[in-house]
């Protein structure tokens, strides 16, 4: 595995792999001749960038697929996941009936027809002797927007449930509390071109190279020689091709943001124009950062005075600066806070609304936006508030339902509701394409409490997912490919992906599942309108109309695909008179935001203390992330591609710089254990500078990551604090 590993590397996003076009040699190459077969458009189903594949098919089924050269996405290029998105269908770990846990507790195949009765019966009993707060549901971000609307619509409006949340809240929470808040909607402002038009991007916590590999592609088509400052604890790859990298200490970032922003305004390095007219808050900003002198970032930091200083000059003396952020700001204790303050200096810098510029959040999952929008959780349908009784009658008028099945509050939290299950409160739990017995942080923890459940339903592509493993019933759904449906990427676009493949045996798609269980349930007459994705989108358009995801100018799937994705908003009024939606459209050009008052508001808080900071016992910090650009989260599927498999390490590693592991007398190779005061596991050791002293570096792909993992999570956006717990490493 470690002679792997620097190959893995090598992968990034300067070699010639990532960069494969059709035709070229390589990862999923094309069987002979295939050019002359009938082609269809869709768009990945990995990660956010939502690029757009073509599909090569014969007899209407896709044998092969390539990127898609006039996809303005990603211009012709995908990452190997991309390349591989077919094979992982094909696996001996498909889930292609349903299966029952029998009273021997073996799982045994049943119809269709007696899973969905013990669905139904058992859920309905729990209801009746336990209450509504006896169930939950935790759906994904990896299904279709009509999907998604459909789980959370059928489980809060159909089956009265109250608590509703999806692996979303590990992942975009935090951006979402920290947009809402500063612009009074949760609106990424951005479009990709970002990435070509600007002069100076800083990437805090984020690292594009291996998370979203063809963005990384669009930035290195920047012909504007910009700056790049990359701020992580790492030197990760996308921190090596940087101009400037600030390897801050983990969960210093608030300190460093407000020394910044004291900085910027303390030289008269603001846009005083664009504050006055267009913020809320600037005074009592000012006065909060002005207890942040670059000395104290310094100490709380571990940067150079002059290293963080020459950052704010090229954050000043930019034309157009844009500022990206992924999970390293979102999973913390303190991410609300952070992504806010990430928002406030491209505010008062004026760096918003123009080309090149931005407070931008990167999303993870291929539709993490649509469950933003529609998953029906946090917010009601639309991203309305549930104590909105005006939004309730206009949901409930579109939907054709009584306006009295709509809640008036928000359910629990992902954290709130395994909080339910550790006291007996939530009996029973629906897991719909998603793996939180290995995902979930804390995952000891959660696996003891998904075991106490009366009833645990998982509905997953796989059934042998470390979930799947030990529920009661596995509904076998059909995967990306195998359905139709809209994903949102992370620009905002809409993208469509198409049925090219055949689900095996009797698995069938999210949506078909969800149709049947309403009927089961006995709710079919609520859904009548639900009758196809198709029909969905059009009630999801309906709902949308006056919001600022406003998407009534959209025509139909086919529209979506001939435009290449059409980014929200796009209203009738803007396709009035058969105008078409140009690509790279961002928010915000007009310097309205969507509060009240048309003001962005600017917010400081006071940083955290780390909850479990280093001591003499476990003396080293773990960082978690991502590994490779070939694996995927919990590795149900990338682990079905030989050809992804081969570029990763098929054993767990921990990274750990030269210095301490000469201290420690450790090398690489070796197998040794990492403790917390959760758990121990034993992995491979990986000695590497890309980590600090003092530090270590999972990925999370492994299962073992979270066993070490700490509970712990944002007080606002309730998103848990992946990276940050102390672990000691023995031999
Ligand atoms: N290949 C691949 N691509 C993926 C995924 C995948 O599983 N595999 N998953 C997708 C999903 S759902 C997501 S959410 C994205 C995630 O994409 P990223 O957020 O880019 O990935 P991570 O590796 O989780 O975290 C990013 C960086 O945060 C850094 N970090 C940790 N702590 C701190 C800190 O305190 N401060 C700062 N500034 N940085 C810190 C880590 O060192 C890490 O390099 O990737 C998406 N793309
Ligand atoms: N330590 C640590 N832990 C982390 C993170 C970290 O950085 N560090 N990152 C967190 C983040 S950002 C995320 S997003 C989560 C991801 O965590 P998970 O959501 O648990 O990860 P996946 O492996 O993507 O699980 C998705 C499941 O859905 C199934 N699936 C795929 N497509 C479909 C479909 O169309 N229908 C159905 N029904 N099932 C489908 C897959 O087979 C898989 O079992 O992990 C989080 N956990
Ligand atoms: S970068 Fe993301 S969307 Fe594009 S091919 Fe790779 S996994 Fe798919
Ligand atoms: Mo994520």
């Amino acid at each position: 595995m470690i002679e792997l590993l620097p190959l893995v590397k090598r992968t990034g996003p300067m070699s010639d792999q990532l960069r494969l076009r059709p035709g070229a040699p390589g990862l999923g190459m094309l069987p002979q001749g295939l050019q002359s077969h009938a082609t269809t458009t869709g768009v990945c189903g990995f990660c956010s960038t939502g690029c757009g594949l073509t599909y090569h098919l014969r007899d209407d089924q896709a044998v092969g697929v390539t990127p898609n050269a006039q996809y303005p996405v990603n211009l012709g290029a995908a990452c190997p996941k991309g390349w591989e998105a077919l094979r992982v269908l094909e696996s001996e770990s498909r889930a292609t009936m349903p299966l029952s846990r029998d009273s021997r507790g073996e799982l045994q195949s049943v119809t269709w027809s007696r899973a969905l009765d013990r669905f139904c019966t058992t859920f309905k009993s729990l209801m009746e002797s336990s209450g509504p707060d006896s169930v939950a549901v935790l759906g994904t971000g990896q299904i279709t927007c009509e999907e998604l609307a459909f789980l959370g619509a059928l489980t809060k409006f159909g089956f009265g449930w109250r608590h509703a949340d999806g692996n979303t809240r590990q992942c975009m929470a935090t951006a979402v509390s920290a947009y809402k808040r500063a612009f009074g909607f949760d609106a990424p402002p951005f479009c990709y071109d970002d990435l070509e038009l600007s002069d100076c991007l800083v990437m805090i916590g984020a690292n594009p190279c291996i998370g979203h590999p063809i963005l990384w592609e669009r930035y290195l088509l920047n012909r504007r020689h910009p700056a790049l400052i990359v701020v992580d604890p790492r030197r990760t790859e996308t921190a090596a091709a940087a101009t400037v990298h600030l390897p801050i200490r983990p969960k210093s970032d608030l300190c460093l943001l407000y020394a910044w922003t004291n900085w910027l305004i303390g030289h008269r390095m603001v846009d005083r124009a664009f504050i006055d007219r267009h913020t809320c808050g600037f005074e009592e900003l000012r006065r909060v950062v002005r207890n942040y002198p670059i000395s104290r970032a310094v100490a709380e930091t571990g940067l150079a005075a002059d290293q963080i200083v020459a950052a704010a000059q090229r954050i000043a003396a930019a034309k157009a600066a844009s500022f990206w952020w992924t999970m390293g700001v979102n999973q913390s204790y303190q991410g609300t806070a952070t992504a806010q303050a990430i928002i406030n200096l491209a505010l008062i810098t004026g760096n918003i609304g123009r080309p090149g510029t931005g407070a931008n959040s990167i999303t993870g999952q291929c539709n993490a936006m649509g469950s933003r929008l529609w998953s029906n959780t946090t917010s009601l349908l639309g991203q309305f508030p549930f104590d909105d009784a005006e939004a309730r009658r206009k949901v409930a008028h579109v939907l054709q339902i009584p306006d009295d099945r709509i809640p008036q509050e928000a359910g629990w939290a992902y954290d709130e509701i395994m909080d339910g299950i550790r006291r007996g409160q939530v009996r029973g739990l629906w897991v719909v394409g998603t793996n939180p017995a290995h995902s979930w942080i804390e995952q000891g923890g959660a696996i003891d409490l998904l075991k106490r459940l009366d009833f645990l339903v998982v509905q997953d592509m796989y059934c042998d997912t470390e979930t799947a493993r030990i529920a009661d019933l596995i509904l076998p759904a059909a995967g990306w490919g195998e359905k139709e449906g809209t994903l949102i990427n992370s620009e905002r676009r809409y993208g469509v992906v198409r049925q090219v493949r055949r689900a095996p045996g009797q698995a069938l798609s999210d949506f078909r599942i969800f149709q049947a269980l309403a009927q089961r349930w006995g709710v079919g007459g609520l859904f009548s309108q639900w009758s196809s994705p198709a029909s969905v989108f059009a009630l999801l358009q309906r709902i949308s109309r006056n919001t600022p995801h406003d998407i009534t100018g959209i025509r139909d799937y086919q529209h979506i695909s001939s435009c290449g994705g059409i980014q929200w908003p796009w209203t009738e009024e803007d396709a009035a008179g058969g105008q078409s939606p140009s690509s790279g459209r961002r928010l915000f050009t007009d310097g309205r935001f969507f509060t009240s008052d048309g003001r962005a508001r600017l917010e400081a808080f006071a940083p955290q203390e780390m909850p479990e900071p280093t001591d003499g016992d476990f003396p080293f910090l773990l960082l978690t992330g991502r590994g490779t650009v070939a694996q995927w989260h919990t590795q149900t599927r990338t682990r079905c591609s030989p050809m992804l498999r081969r570029l990763y390490p098929p054993e767990p590693y921990v990274e750990m710089h030269p210095q301490d592991a000469r201290r420690l007398k450790l090398t690489s190779g070796m197998w040794v254990t990492v403790r917390s005061r959760r758990g121990r596991v034993r992995v491979r050791l990986l000695v590497a500078a890309s980590v600090c002293p003092g530090q270590l570096f999972m990925p999370m792909h492994y299962t073992e990551t979270n066993q070490l993992t700490l509970s712990h999570f944002d007080p606002i956006s309730r998103q848990p604090s992946y990276k940050d717990c102390a672990v000691a490493v023995e031999r």
